[in-house]
C-alpha cells in the first residue's frame, strides 16, 4: 500500500506544452464592415486565391436588406493593406432568378486545363439555396454558367483538374430526414452534372459533426491526397455550433476517404467568433498555400473575415 502511494506521489515527467496547430492572427478580425467603402451590414465567408502574387478574397457582403453579394479585396501579403473594391463584383442579377435572394459563400478553384478560376457559390433562389457556377480570369468580368445543382444544396467547390476528362465537384445536398452530407458529382462541361456519389457523412450522436456537415475550403492537392476542410454542426439547446475538421481523399479517386479527424480542428473560442450576427460560428470558404503554410480565411460569427495559419505538414499529421 505504502509503495503504491509513494509511486503515485512520484512526480511525472512534464511533457513540453504542445504548440497549437492552428494559430489565429493577432490582428483578427482582418476585415470588417468598417473597412467597406460603402455601407454594409457584415462581411464574411470569403473565397481565397493567390493571383499574380497577391491574395485575392471574394468576400460575401450582406447589405442592410439582408441580401448578399460578393466583393473583391486584395492584399500584397494576404494579411493587411487590403484594397476593397468600390462596388460589388458579383451581385444578384435580374437575368438570373436563382439569385433573387442573394449570392453567398463562394469557393474559388483555378481550373488548370481551362485557364480560368471557377467560382462555386450559393445562389439563394425563392425556392431555396442551390449551387451555381461562374468563371473569371481577372475578377473584373464574370461568366455565369448558371445553376449546377437544384435546391437545397450549398458548400460546393471544384477540383482543379479533370479526372478521365470529367470535372469533379464536391457539394452538400440536404435530404429531408436523412441529414446533410458531402457528395461528389461529375461533369464533361461544367454545366451538366451527374453520377452523384456520397463521399463523407455526418456522424451521429454527440459528435461535433453530428448535425450536418459541408465542405469548407476547396480541395487542396498534397502528396498524401486531397486535403479537405469541412464544417461540422452540432445542434444544442442554445443553438448550433459550427466547427472545422479535416479529411483526406484519395488523389486518383476522391470518392475514397483515406482519413478523417475525430476531433474538430478549430471551433469558436475568441470573442469575435462567439459573438456576432450568428454567434458560435467559425466558417471557412477559402485557404491559400504559401511556402507550406496554409492560410485559412474564415469568418467569426458570420460577421467578419479572420485569418488563421497552420503548417501543411501538421495538418497532414492529424490524418495519419
Ligand atoms: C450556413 C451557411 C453559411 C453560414 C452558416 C452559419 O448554413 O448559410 O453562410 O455562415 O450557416 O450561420
Amino acid at each position: 500500500m505504502a509503495k503504491r502511494i509513494a509511486n503515485a506521489r512520484r512526480a511525472k515527467p512534464r511533457r513540453a506544452a504542445r504548440k497549437p496547430i492552428i494559430v489565429r492572427h493577432e490582428g483578427n478580425p482582418i476585415l470588417t464592415a468598417a473597412d467597406w467603402p460603402y455601407p454594409v451590414n457584415t462581411v464574411f465567408n470569403a473565397a481565397a486565391a493567390i493571383v499574380d502574387g497577391e491574395t485575392v478574397l471574394l468576400v460575401r457582403v450582406e447589405d442592410h436588406s439582408g441580401v448578399s453579394h460578393l466583393t473583391v479585396a486584395r492584399s500584397a501579403d494576404g494579411v493587411g493593406g487590403w484594397r476593397v473594391g468600390p462596388r460589388p463584383a458579383l451581385a444578384p442579377s435580374p437575368a438570373h432568378p436563382e439569385e433573387a435572394w442573394g449570392v453567398e459563400d463562394p469557393r474559388l478553384t483555378w481550373l488548370e486545363e481551362a485557364g480560368c478560376f471557377a467560382i462555386a457559390y450559393t445562389a439563394y433562389s425563392h425556392r431555396g439555396p442551390l449551387v451555381a457556377l461562374a468563371t473569371t480570369r481577372d475578377f473584373k468580368t464574370f461568366k455565369r454558367l448558371g445553376p449546377a445543382l437544384p435546391p437545397e444544396n450549398k458548400d460546393a467547390a471544384l477540383f482543379p483538374t479533370t479526372f478521365g476528362g470529367e470535372w469533379l465537384m464536391l457539394h452538400r445536398p440536404v435530404t429531408g430526414g436523412f441529414g446533410a452530407h458531402i457528395w461528389l458529382s461529375r461533369s464533361p462541361d461544367l454545366v451538366h452534372w451527374g453520377e452523384h456519389e456520397l463521399v463523407l457523412q455526418a456522424r451521429s450522436g454527440p459528435y461535433w459533426d453530428a448535425g450536418k456537415i459541408g465542405l469548407s475550403a476547396p480541395p487542396l492537392r498534397t502528396n498524401k491526397g486531397w486535403l479537405i476542410l469541412y464544417h461540422g454542426v452540432r445542434n444544442t439547446c442554445s443553438g448550433a455550433i459550427y466547427r472545422q475538421g479535416l479529411a483526406l481523399l484519395d488523389l486518383a479517386d476522391p470518392t475514397k476517404v483515406l482519413a478523417r479527424t475525430g476531433d474538430w480542428l478549430f471551433g469558436p473560442e475568441a470573442g469575435y467568433e462567439r459573438v456576432g450576427d450568428v454567434g458560435n460560428v467559425v466558417f471557412c470558404c477559402g485557404w491559400t498555400l504559401v511556402d507550406k503554410e496554409v492560410r485559412l480565411y474564415y469568418a467569426g460569427a458570420d460577421s467578419n473575415v479572420c485569418l488563421a495559419t497552420a503548417r501543411l505538414g501538421d495538418l497532414l499529421g492529424l490524418l495519419r
